[in-house]
């Protein structure tokens, strides 16, 4: 039987890691495209090309969202069944220092995509998923959100988001492309990059437990995330295109916390004693054993705008596509620290 061809932008990131290796094991040749850069930085796909069983199916090919000749040319070359655009300039607080840039990538890449979709005119009917966010709800009052909760976008990544989403929608019934928006929570894994806020943490945290760093700087502690594992949600991209019809779904665990009970939750893990003192900007955890302050708050951190609060109703993903997530919050923090502990020797 022929393989599936795979074609996906955003390879290099986090999720593109494990899309790969998901679709690689349903036996599709995956073409990823890497954008070029000073240093080699494919490493959370390096092991791919070491298995022996996977590396032919594997192939990294050069393009950049902001470039539509080249995504024309992936396009046109790998002739695939299915798109999945992950490429994301990601990071909510660096968008607000490069929000034009940002713009670029992540609403007019989408654009691009679809326009290479639509002129090819390809025979296959290829199907194409858009990485979208809960990050387009911002400040949103609704205590749960889900595919009918209206976006209020607080960042100007979430804006141009936003955007990626409605030309998704405008593509599908304007040219019947099969075009499916995900509206994905944050989903975290110890490949997960290191200024997010869940690795940024427990990286932090095992250096201080292990005495190679003396202070772990953080932002807002008080706004409530929904965190689930990556592996876990990038399952949920590839049955959304495996359905009859295109549509949007969020793919959420429906439960959140504070970034304070996240850190809480680490400092459990490491059996590390901690004393909180202090409110604001001033609040401060102290290590009981040596009376050292570990944590502090900098203003730097904060964001000129905060999302305070999301948390998602997967319950159209559940009942549709039949997914649900497997990973708890707890399983994928131990999954974290043991990575990082690992690779910290
Ligand atoms: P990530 O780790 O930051 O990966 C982003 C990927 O996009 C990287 O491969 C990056 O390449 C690539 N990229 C950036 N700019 C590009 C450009 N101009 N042209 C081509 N590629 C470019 O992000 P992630 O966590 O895997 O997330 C995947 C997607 O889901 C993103 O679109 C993100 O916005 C979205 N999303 C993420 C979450 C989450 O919690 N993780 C939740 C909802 C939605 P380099 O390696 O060269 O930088
Ligand atoms: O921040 C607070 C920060 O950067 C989470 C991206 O994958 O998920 C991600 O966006 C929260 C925010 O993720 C620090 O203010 C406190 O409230 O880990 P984060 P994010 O902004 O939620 C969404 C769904 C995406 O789509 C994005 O691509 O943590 N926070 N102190 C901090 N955040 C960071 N990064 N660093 C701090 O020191």
């Amino acid at each position: 039987m022929k393989k599936k061809i795979a074609l996906i932008f955003g390879v290099t990131g986090q999720d593109g890691a494990y899309l790969s290796k998901f679709l690689l094991k349903k036996k599709y040749k995956v073409y990823g495209v890497k954008r070029r850069s000073s240093i080699i930085n494919t490493q959370r796909v390096d092991d791919i090309y070491k298995d022996i069983n996977t590396k032919s199916d594997f192939v990294l090919c050069y393009g950049d969202l902001t470039d539509s000749s080249s995504i024309l040319q992936l396009v046109k070359k790998t002739n695939p069944d299915e798109i999945y655009n992950l490429a994301a300039q990601s990071h909510v607080q660096v968008s607000f220092e490069v929000p034009e840039y940002s713009a670029d990538v992540n609403g007019l890449g989408t654009l691009r995509i679809l326009e290479a979709i639509k002129n090819l005119n390809l025979k296959k009917k290829i199907k194409f998923y858009q990485a979208g966010t809960s990050e387009m709800f911002g400040r949103t009052k609704e205590k749960f959100q889900n595919e009918k909760t209206s976006f209020y976008p607080a960042s100007p990544y979430g804006v141009s988001k936003n955007f990626a989403h409605w030309i998704t929608v405008n593509y599908r019934e304007a040219y019947n492309i099969y075009a499916c928006n995900g509206i994905l929570f944050n989903h975290e894994s110890p490949i997960r990059g290191e200024t997010f806020v869940t690795k940024k943490i427990i990286q932090g945290l095992i250096k201080i437990k292990n005495g190679t760093q003396k202070k772990l700087f953080l932002g807002n502690l008080y706004s409530k995330r929904d965190w689930g594992h990556a592996r876990d949600y990038v399952e949920a991209m590839w049955k959304m295109l495996q359905q009859k019809k295109p549509d949007d779904y969020v793919i959420a665990t429906g439960k959140n916390m504070t970034i304070k009970e996240f850190v809480n939750k680490v400092l459990k893990k490491l059996n590390l004693k901690i004393r909180w003192i202090g409110r604001g900007i001033n609040e401060k955890a102290i290590n009981i054993e040596n009376k050292n302050v570990i944590i502090e708050c900098k203003k730097r951190y904060f964001r000129p705008v905060e999302v305070d609060y999301l948390r998602g109703n997967a319950n159209k993903a559940k009942r549709k596509l039949k997914w649900f997530p497997k990973t708890s919050i707890d399983k994928m923090i131990e999954e974290m620290i043991d990575y990082e502990l690992d690779n910290s020797l």
